[in-house]
């Protein structure tokens, strides 16, 4: 394998620690899923691509790049765990896929590479499904059973919130990936404890904000232009207001841009941003219960409004079901 892209949450990171850890001389990128085609563009060679959705917006080009691979006679190894677009074929796709939304990337990672790495690589993949919340499958329990699981939450909190405080610096996070594929624990680098540290005093002092400034509008609780992390000012608003569902909104240029958090069944936000966002000129969406979107400013009210109501309709399906 000569190339791996990720994406640059703690999931990705860990996803491509272990893929680093089995193709020791890959060449390692970050990309997301709008620029996942053009990123696509600079391969010639083996590529493996973690935790990056299919979005339909660019689905046919991202086919289109993967396609050239396959047809120069590249190996093509696509791993994700975000909800497939619509019209997605997958005996059409030119990629040895794995999928499942039931289990994040590291772990399915893991188990793809699990014959070409050190079992002690296990240990990013657990740290991986707690980065994106899914450590609670079947399979993350059954990896747990080599660790001491206390010890292991705590170097996934350095981690996490060490690569919080990394932002954008794909610099930064490729040094991470690197240290990490050799088997070292994130406390054991000062300067990892140090930002993880430091972005947890960030956090207590941005949650004590989020009490004081989040606002409820029926089953929503937002806030907006803190100026933080949008993933964790959405967790925070819902949990401080008692929502259903939580958002951290930014403006950015004409528009805002969102991410959403739910701990709700029977809300599948992936499905009602698609809808929702679309009809506003907007977009969104990303897994069940979190996800992201971005819609034009002036819509920020309407689209709140809007959520509210799918979110009632949704509830009320949900109990006509039991
Ligand atoms: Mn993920």
């Amino acid at each position: 394998m000569e190339w791996i892209i990720s994406h640059g949450d703690t999931d990705g990171i860990c996803s491509a620690g272990i893929a680093l850890s089995a193709f020791k001389n890959a060449k390692l990128f970050f990309s997301h899923p709008i620029g996942l085609p053009e990123d696509l563009k600079n391969v010639d060679g083996d590529v493996i691509i973690c935790d990056i959705a299919l979005a339909r917006d660019v689905y046919q080009e991202t086919l289109k790049e993967l396609r050239r691979l396959k047809d120069d006679g590249r190996e093509v190894i696509y791993i994700d765990h975000h909800p497939l677009p619509e019209g997605h074929d997958p005996s059409n796709f030119p990629a040895d896929m794995v999928h499942s939304v039931n289990s994040c990337a590291s772990e399915q990672t893991y188990k793809k590479l699990e014959d070409k790495v050190s079992p002690d690589m296990s240990r990013l993949a657990i740290i991986g499904a707690i980065g994106d919340y899914l450590d609670k499958t079947h399979e993350i329990e059954k990896l747990l059973i080599r660790w001491e699981k206390r010890n292991l939450y705590f170097e996934a909190g350095i981690l996490i919130q060490a690569i919080e405080s990394t932002g954008r610096n794909y610099q930064d996070k490729r040094e991470i990936a690197y240290f990490i594929s050799n088997d070292k624990t994130p406390s054991s680098d000062e300067g990892l404890v140090r930002k993880a540290i430091a972005a947890s005093i960030v956090e207590e002092d941005m949650r004590k904000r989020i009490k004081e400034e989040v606002v409820l509008r029926g089953n929503v609780a937002y806030v907006i232009d803190l100026g933080w992390s949008l993933g964790k000012s959405a967790v925070y608003s819902k949990g401080l207001a008692g929502a259903l569902v939580g958002i951290g909104a930014e403006h950015r240029k004409d528009y805002v841009e969102m991410s959403l958090r739910t701990h709700s069944d029977a809300i599948d936000l992936n499905f009602l941003l698609k809808r929702i966002t679309t009809k506003m000129g907007g977009m969104g969406g990303g897994h069940p219960k979190a996800a992201g979107a971005r819609i034009p400013r002036e819509k920020f009210f309407q689209f709140i409004a809007e959520l509210n109501e799918a979110i009632i309709e949704k509830i009320r399906e949900h109990n006509e079901e039991y």
